[in-house]
């Protein structure tokens, strides 16, 4: 069996992944560069390595997001699988819980009257004026949500597809309902063509003002021009954002010096290599007996 292996940067980023799965799997000839392999390992690989592959089985992302494989020209019989959590649930419910505690909890403006050096409490905030909505209830939005809940936020979520569950709006129809009972939205959407723009001005005029917005998801979801004037109109208190349309920021991009946007490097939840490789080994190891295997992306709904 052979599987390649292109993740990020080039052959050193990917090094320790070749190193570990070929110690997981001893009988498979694991390489950066393996031509007509059964079985990729990626991350941001570029077109010319799935033009080296003609029989590909699977594509396995090392990531959550699988818009940039989906981009690509692939192998037509290959089977896009995704991560399912490999510990980003946990770290996807810390950056968003913090960025929610953070903003509720006033203190971000504690830390202003501290620097001002003010003993000056704040009235107190209920945890049931600040109803969090969550676009995308995938893996780890669903993590996030049970994470709030506990905590005594009030939590909506929005999905493509009906689901029987209480407060989980849907589909066209669901949005405005979704948004109108949000005051602090976070995005956990797939990119994909219906999602990409989805967050404009007329979203963020439709929240419970003033609203708050947490993105971990993808820039592309957002007119940032949108944003900027919802903050400036009000409409916004302020955001947390974990990404932005053109990653790394530009040093004279508007977010960094923003008085009222907390900006992240894509850091809310970074792929773990060994947690990873021990779900791509297990899947591998499940698709070449033949047995079911899970986190498989349909390429037409692009998630
Ligand atoms: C992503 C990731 O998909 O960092 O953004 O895993």
């Amino acid at each position: 069996m052979k599987i390649a292996c292109s993740i990020g940067a080039g052959p050193a980023e990917a090094a320790p992944w070749v190193a570990e799965i070929a110690r997981a799997l001893p009988q498979a000839q694991v390489s950066v560069d393996a031509v007509d392999a059964d079985y990729a390992v990626v991350w941001r690989a570029p077109q010319a390595f799935y033009d080296r592959q003609t029989r590909l089985k699977a594509i396995f992302n090392a990531g959550a997001g699988v818009d940039a494989v989906l981009s690509m020209r692939l192998p037509p019989g290959a089977q896009v699988i995704r991560l399912e959590d490999a510990g980003m649930g946990a770290q996807m419910v810390e950056y968003v819980v913090h960025a929610v505690l953070r903003h509720v909890r006033r203190f971000d403006r504690y830390a202003a009257l501290q620097a001002d050096r003010q003993w000056k409490p704040l009235p107190p905030e209920r945890k049931v004026d600040w109803p969090v909505g969550i676009l995308g209830m995938g893996i780890l939005g669903r993590a996030v949500a049970d994470a709030l809940r506990a905590l005594g936020f009030p939590v909506l979520g929005w999905t493509r597809t009906p689901r029987d569950e209480v407060g989980v709006h849907a589909g066209e129809a669901g949005f405005a309902p979704f948004l109108a009972g949000t005051r602090i939205l976070v995005d956990m959407l797939p990119l994909t063509p219906q999602t990409r723009d989805l967050i404009d001005a007329r979203v963020f005029a439709q929240l419970k003002a003033p609203a708050y917005f947490i993105n971990v998801a993808r820039g592309d979801h957002v007119v940032e021009a949108d944003l900027l004037a919802a903050l400036d109109a009000g409409a916004l208190e302020g955001a947390t954002l974990d990404v932005c349309r053109d990653e790394p920021a530009a040093p004279d991009h508007p977010f960094w010096r923003h008085p009222r946007i907390v900006l992240t490097p894509h850091v809310s939840a970074v792929t773990l290599r060994s947690e990873s490789v021990a779900q791509i080994v297990e899947k591998i190891t499940a698709f070449e007996r033949g047995a079911p295997v899970s986190g498989l992306v349909s390429r037409e709904r692009g998630y």
